[in-house]
């Protein structure tokens, strides 16, 4: 199918959050994180303006990657641990569309783990939204890269979870990303601050959202997180956004609450610098080619467009 000349990526009204939801009941368990992200995804959507048919939510395989079934927009549910591939193939055919990619930790940082380095080293301009409930859900509950030390999970060992959890925001920063970030699902207005704030920055944003699994994952919980929920950027503890030592440093305290038992929860912008985005460093490499007089450089490079 040929796509359109041109793509309308915004509205001329706006709408409400509500036309970005479809009819389609959600089969998340009741009470689980990911019911939050969906509410703030759609309301971010209404508040960017976007065309519900231009935007593209892409998810893998995942109890939290059946969100684009209940948006209202063009959506791909694809396989397990390629979203994000999926979502590089929709932005390069048209880098003008908005693309936002919603999975899970077990989706993007263990079967998918190589895929989100590439896209955030070449500053591609998509958000990724990871639903970070430590477990993976869909299959009942086996320990993912997030999970906590001893936390039980259907294929552990008799103590739990023997493994360290990874850094998502560590990893993201080292990765390039040019925006880094974490919420929390049950805190509507930060969610939704930190969502539109990845939508709006030109380049590669990933947003890791603590969104308990109520059914499987007893000791992450919202009774756990609520009184540990700690804003960084709050009374100037982190304002260096820029700076990615400083950044990193402050990551690094992620885990903290997993040794002791006061330690405060962080969510809260880590990272965010401008960089050229991928599109703009290809449509350079355009005109060098043009200048330098080999004409066929386009006619090569328009071969591999839809
Ligand atoms: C290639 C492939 N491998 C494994 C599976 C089985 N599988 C489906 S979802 C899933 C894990 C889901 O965990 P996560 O991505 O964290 O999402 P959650 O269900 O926790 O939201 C696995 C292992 C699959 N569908 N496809
Ligand atoms: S199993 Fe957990 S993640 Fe999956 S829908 Fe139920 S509460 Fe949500």
């Amino acid at each position: 199918m040929a796509l359109p000349a041109t793509l309308n990526v915004h509205v001329t009204e706006p709408l409400k959050p509500k036309d970005y939801r479809s009819e389609i009941v959600p089969t998340w368990c009741p009470g689980c994180g990911d019911f939050g992200v969906v509410g703030a995804l759609a309301k971010a959507y209404a508040e960017q303006l976007y065309e519900p048919s231009s935007v593209t939510t892409v998810s893998g395989i995942g109890c939290s990657s059946r969100l684009p079934l209940w948006m209202n927009s063009f959506g791909i549910h694809s396989c397990h641990g390629r979203a994000v591939p999926v979502a590089i193939g929709a932005h390069l055919a048209r880098p003008e569309m908005p693309v936002v990619v919603t999975i899970g930790d077990g989706d993007c940082f263990s079967i998918g783990g190589g895929h989100i380095g590439p896209p955030a080293r070449r500053n591609m301009n998509m958000t990724v939204i990871v639903m970070d409930n430590g477990t993976f859900a869909l299959t009942k509950n086996q320990n993912s890269p997030t999970s906590r030390v001893g936390l039980p999970g259907s294929l552990a060992s008799g103590m739990g979870n023997l493994d360290e959890p990874m850094n998502p925001i560590e990893l993201m920063i080292t990765y390039g990303a040019t925006f880094v970030a974490q919420t929390y699902s049950a805190n509507a207005k930060h969610m939704g601050l930190i969502i539109n704030q990845a939508l709006s920055h030109k380049g590669f944003s990933f947003v890791n959202v603590l969104s308990p699994c109520p059914t499987y994952n007893k000791v992450d919980t919202f009774a756990y997180f609520k009184p540990r929920i700690h804003d960084i950027n709050e009374e100037g503890e982190h304002t260096t956004l820029t700076d990615r030592a400083a950044a990193l440093v402050k990551a690094g305290e992620l885990y903290e609450h997993h040794k002791r038992e006061d330690a405060p929860v962080p969510v809260g912008v880590y990272y965010k610098v401008d960089k050229p985005v991928y599109a703009e460093k290809v449509a350079k490499v355009r005109e060098y080619y043009k200048a330098t007089d080999n004409p066929q450089w386009d006619e090569i490079l328009d071969r591999f467009k839809p």
